[in-house]
């Protein structure tokens, strides 16, 4: 871990990310209800909110629409990602390399790791590569550290959301993205086994705007240090009003209650 605190994707310590890699890892469906957002531009205009610190993208998507965002949108490229074709234990291939991340404006990479399932090892070492090669461009690593394969049945369970930040930390994350643990001593206990790493909450499928604020309220005050988020944001009607409410909640520390009344 290095300090991250002046990298463009952290605000006063907090990171907002906006994610948008759902075409790839689950396919159009996430877009069924909001059927204009299929085009991603849709989806950059909303990153374009003061409270977005960066917006996760793969490579083809930045490749194709960031060159017209690159004024007003901090750039995670995600260099790892896979389709929800894949029945096998859970796996990611590469799709890009921090070089290409590089010479596409990125201001920070992302690469998911699944510990736990049988194919950790390679995962491990893909990630090794990555973060070494993102130590030279001086970009930071963020880790969608998510555990998961036959062996894990419950991969929200305490005990593996403090595994996952902790071995974030311990193989060179700079920001470990978790899932919420289910209640706020879990969360807690997972921002301490991470040390001084910071760690941002996972958004997840969409639920109301109390549920998902009071979410993110909790986090925050565990210790989270902000959210990556995808269909929470951009399957609402209105993506801006959220985005109000979450930087009030994540940047200005109020409750879920205060955001949604103002
Ligand atoms: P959401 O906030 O929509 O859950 O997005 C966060 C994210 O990590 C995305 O980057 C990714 O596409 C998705 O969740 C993967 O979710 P899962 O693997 O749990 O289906």
């Amino acid at each position: 871990m290095l300090p991250i605190d002046d990298s463009p994707i952290v605000r006063d310590g907090k990171s907002l990310i906006l994610a948008m890699d759902h075409g790839l890892e689950h396919g159009p469906v996430d877009f069924e209800d909001v059927p204009e957002k299929l085009d991603p531009a849709t989806v950059f205009e909303t990153a374009t909110h003061d409270a977005v610190t960066a917006m996760a993208v793969q490579k083809g998507i930045a490749e194709g629409y960031y060159p017209s965002y690159e004024d007003d949108v901090n750039l995670l490229l995600k260099l790892n990602g896979t389709s929800n074709l894949w029945m096998g234990e859970p796996d990611s291939p590469v799709n890009c390399t921090v070089d290409y991340a590089a010479e596409l404006g990125a201001d920070a990479v992302g690469f998911t790791v699944y510990s736990g399932s049988n194919h950790e090892v390679e995962m491990y070492e893909e990630f090794r590569d990555a973060q070494e090669s993102a130590r030279d461009h001086d970009l930071p690593m963020v880790m969608w550290s998510y555990p998961r394969g036959q062996g894990l049945k419950n991969d929200t369970k305490p005990s593996t959301i403090s595994y996952a930040t902790r071995l974030a930390l311990e193989i060179g994350a700079d920001i470990a993205k978790v899932k919420y643990p289910g209640d706020p001593d879990a969360m807690e206990h997972a921002c301490k086994a991470a040390g001084d790493m910071n760690v941002v909450m996972s958004g997840g499928s969409k639920t109301s705007d109390y549920d998902f604020l009071s979410t993110v309220e909790a986090a925050v005050n565990a210790g989270c240090t902000g959210l990556a988020v995808g269909r929470n944001v951009w399957q609402r009607e209105n993506p801006t009003h959220i985005l109000d409410a979450l930087e009030k909640v994540i940047f200005e520390e109020e409750t879920a209650d205060a955001a949604l009344e103002a």
